[in-house]
């Protein structure tokens, strides 16, 4: 019989639910960075709130929240540089506050407007801007390993001293795109770093019937990728990891694959309803871990945070969010013509008939 112990990895944890530290810790991260990573972190989750609000109210189609999973995306931002190019999956919206994008013009996105930057073509959460090196999200699960592994093949040929990452759940890794791209990267030795937040459960299929091994993390060394596990609610031990990892694959010792150990706290989308099939208790164990709870512990008990900080941050950040929706809710559909264009240098003759049609209509 084999033996199925010999794939199993440990997690690597730092901070505690207390906010402490552990002694094995000898990773440093600038205080700026923790205070920026927590309120980014805030940030997060307020408007993850509120977009799920205008779901319910109708002004949204849709939307899907990292609810619990925020450090996995922002303590990961916060060890790369704006240099390094980010593939997310859907739930990795720290990522782009963290560079930068504003709540307005996430909520240009979520509203589909003619400020969006893709003028609603895709469905709202498939977020993504040149500017930053975030490339856009598309719903099919698990295509975008395979394109991290390409791009930062290409940054080897081009001796690029950049990265690419790749964000993935649990379930993504079910699809052959996931194969596909460790192998490629591995035998190409391409400087990307695979990382799965392993949430627990693909929409309503928990971790244990997508794989009979112990989580992700032996699939890395299947395909001979380094692998590292990590506490996906701990800002300390993700960050001193994706750093290790992108030096790593700086030295021509990549790609990685990390797994970070999280729990998706909320529906899969306002299309779910997680009571259906969560068992009773496995929630409020996680609400326990939570990652900002435990960043913002820390930070008071090293005098970097404040109960008035923390007011003013809360009073801040409601008044940036509701503006940047009221300026969404007001910002006109994008043109019709939109439809057509972008896609061919010349429009097809076709498709003009179409949109004199949609457009008379
Ligand atoms: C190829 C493909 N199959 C199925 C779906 C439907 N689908 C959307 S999200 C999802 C679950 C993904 O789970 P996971 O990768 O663990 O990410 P999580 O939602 O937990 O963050 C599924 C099955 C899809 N979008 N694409
Ligand atoms: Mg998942």
């Amino acid at each position: 019989m084999f033996d199925m112990d010999v794939l199993k990895f440990p997690t690597l944890s730092y901070l505690n639910e207390k906010g402490t530290l552990s002694a094995k810790c000898h990773h440093v991260i600038d205080n700026d960075v923790l205070v920026k990573g927590y309120q980014t972190m805030c940030r997060t989750r307020m408007i993850d709130e509120k977009v799920i609000t205008l779901q319910r109210q109708g002004a949204i189609t849709f939307a899907l929240s990292s609810l619990g999973e925020e450090a996995c995306a922002v303590a990961t931002a916060a060890a790369l540089k704006l240099a390094d190019w980010i593939y997310p999956q859907y739930r990795e919206s720290g990522v782009m506050f963290w560079r930068g994008f504003r709540a307005e013009d996430y909520m240009h996105q979520m509203f589909g407007d003619a400020k969006d930057l893709a003028l609603g073509r895709q469905m709202p959460n498939h977020f993504g801007c040149r500017d930053i090196n975030v490339v856009t999200v598309s719903s099919p699960i698990g295509t975008k390993i395979p394109h991290a592994a390409g791009c930062a093949y290409a940054m080897k040929v081009l001796k690029e001293k950049t990265v690419a990452l790749c964000f993935f759940g649990e379930g993504a890794s079910s699809e052959g795109d996931f194969h596909v791209g460790l192998r490629f990267a591995a035998v190409r030795k391409a400087p990307v770093i695979f990382f799965c937040r392993n949430n627990g459960y693909a929409i309503s299929t928990p971790e244990r019937r997508q794989f009979v091994t112990d989580g992700v993390a032996p699939e890395g060394p299947g395909h001979g990728i380094r692998t590292f596990r990590v506490d996906g609610n701990d800002f300390f031990a993700i960050h001193e990891t994706v750093l290790k990892a992108k030096e790593l694959c700086l030295k021509g010792e990549g790609p990685i694959l990390i797994e970070a150990m999280t729990y998706r706290r909320g529906a899969h989308s306002t299309s779910d309803d997680p009571s259906r099939y969560r068992p009773k208790g496995e929630l409020e164990k996680w609400e326990k871990k939570d990652p900002i709870l435990r960043l913002r512990l820390y930070l008071e008990k090293q005098k970097l945070w404040s109960d008035k900080q923390e007011k003013k941050l809360q009073v801040q950040l409601k008044e940036e969010i509701d503006a940047a929706i009221e300026i969404a809710r007001n910002t006109p559909r994008p043109p019709k013509r939109s439809l057509i264009e972008d896609v061919y240098r010349e429009v097809p003759a076709a498709l003009i008939e179409q949109l004199n049609e949609v457009e008379d209509g």
